[in-house]
């Protein structure tokens, strides 16, 4: 399928603004408890009181591997690894896996040995999640193609079969907003089908089926326990994952993530990325973009992978 020329011009600004706008609005507030739809509300007032807002890891990564599609679509580990590195500033609030590979990665250690250095078995964190925005714009409309390149990009730091399906399930979800323009818990159910992994299956078929009284009080309060707010791949993509289909557009994804709380930045860059592709870039709230340091750098990177996008699939 070719990419429809509209709609990939509207998505790849959705997405990565969205990943930028959920990550430095939330970071504020990673490892808050869960919270009401008002008091979220607050949260979000009280980022947008001191700006520029700093992006952390999450965009810091995403940056870089969008960087990389533009000369190796289909992902080189090796290079990835070294765009990685170059762009690594210790104070973004990286996990402390993340920390140790890029040690390694200074002492020259090869890609494969340095994944290992701080999980023998690999990281199931959920960092190649929340930077994979890029690989969902350059490559939604070739659902196996994309599969097949969010597996590489996690190399270089989640070899860990969750985390590496952590990375494939949040690329498909953002390559079918991006394809579709829509999102919705319909997704959720057929992502779980596709997950490689029963962790990621189970979590996604929960947050499909997921139904709460409004009489009990807020859903995302809920499917923070349900489902989990923690940095591990699996207690987070499908959590995010639920706040996309079930938020109306970008801003209400941006609260809802907010007050589910935990892992707040990633959820919200997560979750505000597949709602941003579904929507379009104008969908996201100029006050939260004007908000965050790295928007025009970010809104260009997006226009540039919608160009590789739309220029052919060659290497
Ligand atoms: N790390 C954070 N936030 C912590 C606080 C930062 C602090 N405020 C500061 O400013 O310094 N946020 C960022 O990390 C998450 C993404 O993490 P990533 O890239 O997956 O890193 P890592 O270290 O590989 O994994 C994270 C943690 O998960 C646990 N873990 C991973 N694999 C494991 C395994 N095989 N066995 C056991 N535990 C495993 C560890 O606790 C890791 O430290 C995002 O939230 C991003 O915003
Ligand atoms: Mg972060
Ligand atoms: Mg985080």
């Amino acid at each position: 399928m070719s990419p429809d020329p509209e709609r990939t011009r509207q998505a790849a600004p959705g997405a990565l603004l969205g990943t930028l706008v959920g990550d430095a609005l939330g970071a504020p507030y990673e490892g808050s408890p869960p919270t009401t739809t008002e008091k979220a509300r607050g949260r979000l007032e009280r980022a947008l009181a001191r700006t520029p807002r700093p992006y952390t890891d999450d965009t810091q990564m995403a940056l870089a591997l969008a960087q990389h599609l533009l000369g190796h679509p289909h992902v080189d580990p090796d290079a990835l690894a070294a765009a990685f590195r170059d762009a690594f500033e210790p104070w973004r609030g990286y996990g402390g896996g993340m920390h140790r590979i890029h040690d390694a990665w200074e002492c020259g250690l090869p890609t494969a040995q340095a994944a290992r250095v701080a999980f023998a078995e690999g990281s199931l964190g959920n960092g190649a999640a929340m930077r994979i925005a890029p690989i969902g714009v350059r490559w939604g409309h070739d659902p196996e193609r994309l599969a097949d390149v969010a597996a590489r990009s996690a190399q270089p730091t989640h070899v860990h079969p969750v985390g590496e399906d952590g990375a494939v399930v949040q690329a498909r979800a953002v390559g079918r907003a991006v394809a579709r323009g829509g999102f919705t818990p319909q997704d959720l159910a057929e992502l779980a089908e596709e997950a490689a992994t029963d962790e990621l299956a189970r979590g996604l078929a929960e947050a499909a089926s997921f139904e709460w009284p409004a009489s009990l009080g807020d859903p995302h309060v809920a499917i923070a326990d349900r489902l989990g707010h923690e940095v591990l791949a699996d207690r987070s993509v499908p959590t995010a994952c639920w706040v996309a289909a079930t938020s109306a557009d970008p801003g209400e994804a941006m609260l809802r993530a907010l007050g589910v709380g935990g892992d707040t930045d990633t959820i919200a860059a997560m979750a505000v990325a597949i709602r941003g592709a579904a929507d379009g870039g104008e969908a996201v709230p100029g006050e939260l973009v004007d908000a965050c340091e790295g928007s025009p750098q970010v809104r260009a990177v997006a226009d540039e992978l919608a160009d590789a996008a739309l220029g052919g699939d060659a290497a």
